[in-house]
């Protein structure tokens, strides 16, 4: 039960600090996730929790707030 992943997401349309917390705050309610790393820069959104990643759990809150799921 002790299993962890990684996943590393990048975002599109987060545009100021706010957006980076708001993604890391919905990513983080993800059943299952346990860490979230926004960098705002690049998108890149890395998310660690328990494996697998609910990853269309991840896709659905992102995609729901307005924001775009490069890769
Ligand atoms: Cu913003």
């Amino acid at each position: 039960m002790s299993n962890t992943a990684t996943t590393t997401y990048t975002v599109g349309g987060m545009t100021c600090g706010g957006c980076a917390g708001k993604v890391k705050g919905l990513v983080g309610g993800v059943a299952g996730v346990t860490g979230v790393e926004v960098d705002l820069p690049t998108g890149r959104v890395t998310v660690t929790g328990s494996a697998p990643i609910d990853d269309a759990g991840v896709r659905g809150v992102v995609e729901k707030a307005g924001y775009e799921i490069k890769d």
